[in-house]
Order: C-alpha cells, then structure tokens, then sequence
C-alpha cells in the first residue's frame, strides 16, 4: 500500500501513475487513451494573442495539451486541412477527440467547464450571479477593451514588424481615446472589486491578459495603466500568476 495516494482512483493506475521509466509511459498514454482521455489539442503558432488566451485556459485548469505548431509566415492557417478546423482561417483551432472548435472565447470556455475542479472554477458555474457578472465583462473584453487596444496593437506593433509597413498613427491616437475612456470604466470597476467580475479571478480577467501582455509594451498604453492605481494593481494581478509565465515574454524577431 505504500504507492497509494489520495488522488489516484485505483491501486494500479497509482502504480502507473507513479512510474516514470519510457515503458510505464507507453503504458499511461494507452490508459489515457483507452480511458478516452487523449490530450485536446491547440492549432496555433507559439504567438497570437487568440491562442494565448485558449493556452493560459489550459494552464489556469491544469489540463494536458498539445499544442500543435501553425506556421502562420508560410500561411498554413489558410491550408485545406487548417481551414478544415478554422473555417475563417485563423489561429486558433481546437480539438477534443471528434470535437473541434474555434473562436478562442468559445474554446476557453468549453476548457474551463470541462476542467474545472472545486478550487479551479473560472466561470463560477454554479452562481447564476456571478457568472453573470462574468459574462457582463467577457463581453467587455470583446467589444471595448479589445476594439480600442487591439488596432492600437495592429498598427503600433504588427504592421511594421511583421508587414514593414507605416503605422497609422491617426487610428492609434483615435484609440487611445477610446482604450482611455474604457479603462476610466474599469478603474471605477476595480475600486470597488478586485477583479473586473467581483473579489475572484475569472475568465473575465484572464481573457484581457494576451493582447495587454504585448501591447503594454507601448509607451502610450503603459501610460494610460499606471495613470490608473486600480487598473495598474489588477493588471500586476495578472501579470503575477504562475500561469501567466507561460506566455512568451515577447514577439519572435
Ligand atoms: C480571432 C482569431 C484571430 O484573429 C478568436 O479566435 O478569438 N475571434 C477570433 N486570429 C488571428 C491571429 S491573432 O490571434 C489570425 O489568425 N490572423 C490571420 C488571419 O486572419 O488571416
């Protein structure tokens, strides 16, 4: 009985489970397998923000995955068999066995329902009003926050990075009014809770994290952060969670 733990629900899964040699390894993919637990699987290049958002689901819950490398400069997202799975042909693409999926929003949360454990619940499932409220600033996310930062993003960051063309500087300046104005939202918001849905961190939360991770690198951005002690606080939040770490300091040279 010495093997035995109080995860395991079985004496010889805990004995696979605690072996680590190739061949107990080969033994645990084929339990995994016949047990229909096959890790889901991520189409996505290591970058892009929709993606992230999709992997930081898969690390908050613990989950296993793999991540199954697109290369975005040789433009396999638009290939026959990516297009299978993204019919807009975009990153990123999800596979669970038969199921495939797309639209990162809608990825996370399949993620976070299939994965959540009693202290790992990012959608609060069982509140009618807390995942409410989660919903109220999902939405948020989509359609202020990410309409204002993300042309900011394009135009500051990816367009004469990655394209060698001229930012349009008159869309980030239009933009950084709107991304103000809904980050004065947030800061009333996050006076009075610590996170955007209540006193719990959510999928709310992490949804904002891929593309602020980037885009406060602009000087413009981190100004209207730090001009901002509640907005600044929750966003030190995130940036300090061990999932978080996981996500590429940086873009590819
Ligand atoms: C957006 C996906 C997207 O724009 C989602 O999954 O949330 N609403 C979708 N993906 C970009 C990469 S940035 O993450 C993409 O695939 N761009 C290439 C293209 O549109 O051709």
């Amino acid at each position: 009985m010495k093997n035995w733990c109080n995860v395991c629900t079985s004496y010889k899964l805990n004995m696979i489970l605690h072996e680590t040699s190739p061949h107990t390894l080969i033994v645990l993919e084929f339990v995994r397998k016949s047990a229909g637990m096959a890790a889901v699987k991520v189409f996505c290049p290591a970058i892009s923000t929709a993606s992230i958002r999709v992997i930081l689901c898969l690390e908050e819950v613990g989950a296993e995955y793999e991540r199954v490398n697109i290369d975005m400069a040789t433009g396999e997202h638009k290939s026959p068999a990516h297009v299978a799975k993204n019919p807009f042909g975009q990153v990123p693409a999800f596979q669970d066995g038969d199921l495939v999926l797309f639209e990162s929003r809608a990825i996370g949360r399949y993620v976070l329902r299939k994965f959540k454990a009693s202290d790992v619940d990012l959608l609060h499932g069982s509140s009618l009003e807390e995942s409410a409220m989660i919903d109220v600033w999902l939405e948020v996310e989509a359609q202020q926050y990410d309409k204002a930062i993300g042309p900011i993003f394009y135009q500051a960051v990816i367009i004469p990075r990655f394209y060698g063309g001229t930012t349009d500087e008159k869309v980030v300046e239009e933009n950084l009014v709107k991304l103000a104005k809904v980050l004065d939202v947030y800061e009333a918001r996050l006076s009075q809770t610590k996170y955007l849905a209540g006193d719990f961190f959510s999928f709310a939360d992490l949804s904002h994290y891929p593309v602020t991770h980037f885009a406060i690198k602009i000087p413009q951005v981190a100004a209207l952060f730090d001009a901002r002690p509640h907005v600044k606080a929750w966003w030190e939040s995130l940036e300090s969670r061990p999932a978080s770490k996981k996500v590429p300091a940086g873009l590819p040279q």
